[in-house]
């Protein structure tokens, strides 16, 4: 199909769903977001990337990472958090046996980001369901071939675009199989909520750990949109949580949404869950963007632009509305497109400034060695560093009430609650020698270029940055 027409469909079928739309774009609640917690109490702010879409199809299922490569990233960006990929088939590579040599491995990786003073969340990644049923090249990932049932049904070569692959017969039952929409398997959901569990349970201790990211981007197989995500979507996140928490009461569980249509900026129904730890609530709700008109190859330039800067509105309403609903503060966890089209730079400071508004921050898609990711796969690096590298609150010590950016100015402004000192990153640029900070005492950390700054510890303050 030509991408023209295959342009139109998709937009019939964004105002098919459009009543929901329509009212997803006036009167959104604008209440202030929730935060992300570190284990000291101060509120996040995570400024990442997805690391990697290369562990999908790696027989170790590790991505291509170095420690030198987290200090690169580090070095030009200042990030303090990543989203990083684990697989499902990795971890339980037959049913009931989990896979301790893996989960030491990834613990091997978390602790090179900890030891730079990362936040690390875990996602269990999968796209097209799994390795075994999308055809060699088309990196299909996730689960294990033993939790694969296509009753051979076809998964054919699709032209287009990856994504086209969850139309395919075969994937299309894999995923209801799952679900238990067939009734034939009724254990699967179990099994993944136990090998969450033992995740988690090899996670719990692990400093730097913030949580777990329980689905990459849900498919409904059959079942589609609220029927989905308030159907088996919803009783799978209530079985993971559950088995999360008899091993691990304090680690984040970060949810997403139905992948379709929300990441175009449709509405989620997602309900909200109840945490059973004792304390207050670790769910948060981390959704994905990826407007239509990119998503189909155009760039963010002429007519495309017009319907993706719309795009980001509908998305920030509705977000923010799913996210008042489930009381759950906001992570975009997946963002991304090719940096050496036109346009990209302009985008990503749009979303990043959208990111802003609606939560705690946003992990970059990807890391991967190409035109999406900071370098090529030549290590030289392509426009992204330069307008995803910033000065930020990476943690604060308080309820954030504003966060005003500048080129070389930030502001924060929060209530005072004895968590600990507030990290400022202040980047070389606008900063080149430094910073001073009004409204605490700060102390300047030259090699991680971060202002440690200790305030009161009630009340309203305001830290304004500025260079030095
Ligand atoms: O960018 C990835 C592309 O190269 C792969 O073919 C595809 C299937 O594995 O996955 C893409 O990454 C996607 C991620 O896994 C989930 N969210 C959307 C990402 C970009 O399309």
């Amino acid at each position: 199909m030509k991408r023209a027409r295959l342009l139109a469909t998709a937009a019939v079928l964004v105002l098919l769903a459009g009543g929901a739309v329509a009212a997803g774009t006036r009167g959104a609640p604008p209440s202030a977001p929730r935060y992300v917690t570190d284990d000291q109490g101060r509120a996040l702010i995570l400024h990442g990337f997805n690391t990697a879409g290369s562990a999908k199809g790696a027989p170790d299922a590790l991505p291509e990472l170095t420690p030198d490569d987290i200090d690169r990233e580090y070095r030009d960006m200042g990030t303090n958090f990543v989203r990083f990929l684990i697989l499902w088939r990795a971890v339980e590579p037959s049913p009931g046996t989990y896979d301790m040599k893996y989960l030491d491995k990834v613990a091997e990786r978390v602790r090179w980001y900890s030891d730079r003073g990362y936040q690390v969340m875990l996602d269990m990644h999968q796209d097209l369901w799994g390795n075994a049923i999308t055809p060699t090249g088309v990196a299909g990932n996730g689960a294990p071939a033993w939790a694969t049932h296509t009753d051979g049904l076809p998964v054919a070569t699709e032209q287009f675009t990856w994504e086209m692959y969850y139309l395919e017969p075969g994937v299309i039952r894999a995923f209801d199989h799952f679900w238990n929409t067939t009734g034939d398997y009724p254990d699967l959901m179990d099994r993944y909520a136990k090998a969450w569990a033992a995740v988690a349970a090899r996670f719990k201790d692990v400093p730097g750990v913030l949580g777990y990211d329980l689905m990459n981007e849900p498919w409904g197989g059959s079942v589609q949109g609220a029927t989905f995500e308030t159907g088996p979507l919803a009783t799978l996140y209530r079985k993971t949580i559950a088995r999360i928490r008899e091993v691990d009461p304090d680690g984040w569980i970060f949810l997403e949404p139905q992948a379709v249509g929300v990441n175009w900026g449709l509405p989620s129904a997602l309900p909200r869950f109840d945490d059973p730890r004792g304390g207050p609530p670790r769910i948060a709700f981390a959704p994905h963007l990826y407007p239509l008109p990119l998503d189909l190859g155009d760039d963010y330039a002429a007519g495309s632009k017009e319907w993706t800067d719309r795009t980001l509105g509908w998305w920030r309403e509705n977000i923010a509305r799913t996210a008042e609903r489930m009381r759950a503060p906001v992570l975009l966890g997946e963002f991304g497109l090719d940096m050496t089209r036109p346009g990209a730079s302009d985008l990503v400071k749009k979303v990043q400034g959208l990111s802003d508004q609606v939560g705690t921050g946003m992990a970059y898609w990807s890391r991967d060695a190409d035109a999406w990711g900071p370098y090529d796969a030549k290590g030289k690096a392509t426009p992204l560093p330069g307008v995803y590298v910033r000065a930020y609150p990476r943690a604060i010590g308080g309820v954030p009430v504003s966060v005003t950016y500048g080129e070389n100015r930030l502001q924060v402004a929060f209530d005072a609650n004895e968590t600990g000192p507030t990290e400022i990153y202040v980047p070389e640029r606008g900063f080149p020698n430094g910073a001073q900070v009004d409204g605490g005492t700060a102390v300047w950390n030259a090699a991680r270029r971060i202002l440690t700054v200790t305030t009161k510890t009630s009340g309203r303050v305001i830290l304004t940055v500025t260079p030095k």
